[in-house]
């Protein structure tokens, strides 16, 4: 099982993404679905953590080649693809993390901009990481033929999602443990094709959770999360407030 750590990130300021980026954690996951990412946002953090050299995904989106297109463009060295509906999805996605002869990716990157050489097609297609989340009903129906798609890398599960779709919740989705059941059919297929199998965990007890069914590439927190553990731990180390 892998041991991959990162931060998932809702904000779009450039000065916390590189404190967080250089704080040990093996990646950050930028959110363009539900955090303050737009395209202006993008060139800023990509601009940044690329002179940093430190890696980062980000998540998409939706399921939108100019989306995947630009985040790649911007430097990231891999998209997270929401709301997959199915193994159509998957492959749309796919081919829009890859260059021809392999995928319909533009050719476009922005590093150029800041004075550093881009990597070559045939690099960037070797390199690029297209992960399809697992968080439908449809995506876990078709959990097997996405899996075995050209080009997809990696199943990421969104637990958040999966068992809002699933009418459960993540307690229950985590709990169970069932050969047959959720988490196990998303690891098995990813095993079966050799690809990564990865999730949003969002603290590390839920981290640990999901370890236990092998998923170890693993968004162990957010932003917000380790801002607000942070001024936890200060407050306790002062202590009680005196009288
Ligand atoms: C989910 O859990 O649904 C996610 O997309 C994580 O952000
Ligand atoms: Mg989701």
């Amino acid at each position: 099982m892998e041991d991959s750590r990162g931060i998932w990130t809702m904000t779009a300021d450039v000065d916390l993404l590189l404190r967080l980026a250089g704080s040990g954690v093996d990646w950050l996951a930028l959110d363009a679905q539900h955090g303050a990412l737009d395209r202006a946002a993008l060139h800023a953090a990509g601009r940044a953590l690329t002179s940093a050299h430190h890696p980062f995904l980000v998540r998409v989106p939706a399921v939108d080649p100019a989306w995947i297109g630009a985040a790649l463009d911007a430097g990231a060295h891999g998209v997270v693809v929401p709301s997959v509906t199915g193994a159509g999805d998957a492959e749309r996605a796919a081919l829009a993390s890859r260059y021809p002869p392999l995928g319909d990716r533009s050719w476009g990157p922005w590093s150029p901009m800041w004075g550093v050489d881009a990597p070559d097609t045939a690099t960037a297609n070797e390199l690029v990481r297209c992960w399809a989340m697992v968080e439908t009903v449809g995506a876990l129906d078709e959990v097997e033929q996405i899996a075995a798609t050209p080009g997809v890398d990696g199943l990421f599960v969104g637990p958040l999602d999966l068992a809002l779709a699933l009418g459960t919740t993540v307690d229950a989705l985590l709990d169970d443990t069932t050969p047959g059941g959720p988490l196990a059919r998303v690891v098995a297929a990813a095993d079966r094709q050799g690809i990564l199998v990865g999730a949003f965990a969002g603290s590390p007890a839920v981290a640990h959770r999901l370890r236990a069914h092998g998923i170890g590439f693993l968004a162990v927190t957010t932003d917000a999360g380790v801002v607000a553990a942070g001024v936890r731990a200060v407050l306790d180390e002062l202590g009680p407030r005196q009288a």
